[in-house]
């Protein structure tokens, strides 16, 4: 396949060349330790070479849909640059080949355009986002006081029609499946019936289902409060699964990290939803309050590896057939977006590899026996275990870089993009 990266590939090498020394003494010791745990380094590197992650198109821009924005220099303007920004993320982690479209804010006139462009950097598109959480200029109704499931039904079938042209412009581009979260909800008791309004958004899902192709997936994300601050239609993962169950198969719900509540035990819902076959895919990020949107790992690294540990227990009795999407889902205001997405995946590479040093025979032993302590530290074993020699060697091999954000910095990308953006 071709590929064309942004960053030369010789100056990568050469920066690669710089640091190989000391990744290859660093990755022998750990070889060396993780050996004594029986556990064969080469083989962890290899499975995280599966490990993917699509991008949000919208984390490649400062700012979030909240308060202002302070646009850093280079933004990209519209969905190619876009593309090459995230193929920039993934030359460099060889994690993140996927990318995740939003509607309208991704609209283009030329979608075969826009694959083509996709195909050339050696990326495709995982699920499609729609948007009816604000209304569009020259839009005949207004979603003030909600979309699927708005009590007038003229503004539930504007809402589903746009699901459906969301779902039309992924076929367009080989996308398999659509992301739906609303900001549906309401402010004060007594604003809206709360079961009523919940089976008109259920009514709804079922209009887009219906246009759902054979291969695709609909994930619906749900979300506690916010805009909505009383009541939100889809608040948590029981409604999400009492929706994905009554609209279908191939309805699952996606969870999103920081749509939870403080304290909540999320690694227990993820192994409920599996339970259910429900479970579809994540939005990765981390938050310190709600949802803040912020760097995987930055918060909780250890609630992501518990996390990340229920899905490798479900891998390994599912086997193949446990697919699930990973997704980001975070926007900066303060971070090159570029350098925080990198950070992101590196975490994320990071976290899957100690998941994955985890001894299950130990673990499972101590757990028959309730041997808490050492339960606990068969968990901790794994997770203190420091991985960026083993995550750095399974980039470098597979073409990318030992230290992504020095190269990043290092390459001028930044400055180049913002010159030849700037008008
Ligand atoms: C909002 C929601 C949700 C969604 C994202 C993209 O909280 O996380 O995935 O917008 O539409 O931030
Ligand atoms: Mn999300
Ligand atoms: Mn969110």
């Amino acid at each position: 396949m071709v590929r064309h990266f942004a960053i030369d590939d010789d100056f990568l090498e050469k920066q690669n060349k710089k640091v190989v020394r000391a990744l290859k003494q660093d990755f022998s010791a750990l070889g060396r330790k993780l050996a004594r745990r029986k556990i064969d380094i080469d083989k962890i590197v290899k499975k995280l070479k599966y490990f993917k992650v699509a991008v949000p198109s919208w984390g490649l821009g400062t700012g979030g849909t909240r308060f202002g924005s302070f646009p850093l220099p280079g933004q990209p303007r519209d969905v190619l640059e876009k593309l090459d920004d995230t193929a920039t993320i993934n030359q460099l982690t060889r994690a993140t080949p996927l990318v995740s479209l939003h509607i309208p804010w991704d609209k283009t006139d030329d979608y075969s355009a826009l694959k083509r462009h996709a195909k050339k950097l050696g990326l495709s598109f995982d699920a499609m986002n729609s948007n009816t959480f604000e209304d569009q200029p020259g839009q005949k109704h207004s979603y003030k006081y909600g979309s699927l499931s708005n009590a007038a039904k003229a503004v539930r079938e504007q809402a589903v029609a746009h699901n459906l042209e969301v779902i039309d412009i992924g076929k367009k581009v080989g996308s398999k499946a659509v992301t739906v979260w609303i900001a549906d909800g309401s402010n004060f008791p007594g604003q809206d019936s709360l079961s009523e309004s919940f089976e008109r958004y259920i009514e709804s899902l079922h209009q887009i289902y219906k246009a759902l192709p054979e291969d695709w997936t609909m994930f619906i994300e749900y979300k506690p409060f916010e805009p909505a601050f009383y009541y939100t239609v889809l608040a948590d993962w029981g409604s999400a699964l009492m929706a994905s169950t009554e609209v279908g198969e191939k309805c699952k719900v996606l969870v999103d990290l920081g749509h939870h509540l403080p304290g909540t035990n999320i690694e227990a819902i993820v192994a409920r939803l599996i339970k259910a076959g429900k479970l579809g895919g994540f939005h990765l990020n981390d938050n310190h309050y709600a949802d803040d949107d912020l760097t995987a790992a930055s918060i909780y690294p250890y609630r992501l590896f518990r996390i990340f540990h229920e899905l490798i227990i479900a891998g390994k009795i599912q086997g193949r057939k446990f697919q699930l999407a990973y997704m980001i889902d975070q926007s900066h205001n303060l971070k090159d977006p570029v350098e925080a997405l990198i950070q992101t995946a590196m975490e994320l590479q990071n976290i899957w590899a100690k998941a994955l040093l985890l001894d299950h025979k130990k673990l499972r032993s101590a757990q028959r026996n309730n041997d808490v302590v050492m339960a606990e530290m068969t968990l901790k074993e794994a997770f203190n275990t420091d991985t960026r020699s083993l995550t750095a060697m399974a980039r470098r091999e597979a073409g990318g870089a030992i230290d992504p954000v020095g190269v990043y910095r290092e390459s001028g990308y930044r400055k180049k993009i913002a010159k030849q953006r700037a008008a």
